[in-house]
């Protein structure tokens, strides 16, 4: 009992070389790391699975749903709501006028097969499933043209699925 080294249980059990030891540190440390860099690129990014999940029959959507006629609505709260349509091998509508610097909320779903919807410039990325409608909010930092992207292999002519947003100020947009 004289010696407390001797009676510790770590050193009665094993003995670490301290080389090892810098090694389980440096690992440790790396993951700890990259856990700390997935967690705060989430949060800055706002990066995060899509939180509800809306079914909708895709053989109908187009006809007997708001997806019939997709478009931008203004809504009556002041807020934009875009319904989009994502098919082969198109966006559904393809050219569209969003406000700058407010949040935009997005309505789309597939009425054929999985796509992806990729706003260059933004955050908004998300794919979209037949059978259920993909939601989100997004905000456009600056005025300008935004290019819209089909980031899921969804057929030949998937390279030239491809769209376009305009983002102005709500002043420009009135006479
Ligand atoms: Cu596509």
């Amino acid at each position: 009992m004289s010696n407390a080294q001797s009676t510790s249980p770590v050193s009665r059990t094993m003995r670490v070389d301290v080389y090892e030891r810098w090694w389980l540190w440096i690992a440790s440390s790396l993951i700890l790391g990259f856990l700390a860099i997935i967690v705060a690129s989430s949060v800055l990014h706002a990066v995060h699975p899509p939180s509800h999940v809306e079914t909708i029959d895709p053989a109908t959507a187009r006809t007997e749903s708001e997806f019939a006629s997709p478009g931008v609505f203004p809504q009556p709260d002041g807020s934009t709501l875009v319904v989009m349509v994502a098919a082969m091998f198109t966006f559904d509508p393809e050219t569209v006028v969003v406000p700058v610097g407010e949040p935009v909320r997005f309505r789309i779903t597939s009425p054929d097969v999985i796509h992806g919807f990729q706003i260059a410039g933004t955050n908004a990325n998300v794919t979209v499933i037949p059978g259920y409608v993909s939601e989100f909010e997004v905000t456009f930092p600056r005025a300008g043209e935004y290019l819209v992207l089909c980031n899921e292999f969804c057929g030949l002519s998937h390279h030239m699925m491809q769209g376009r947003f305009i983002a102005r100020s709500a002043r420009e947009e009135d006479p």
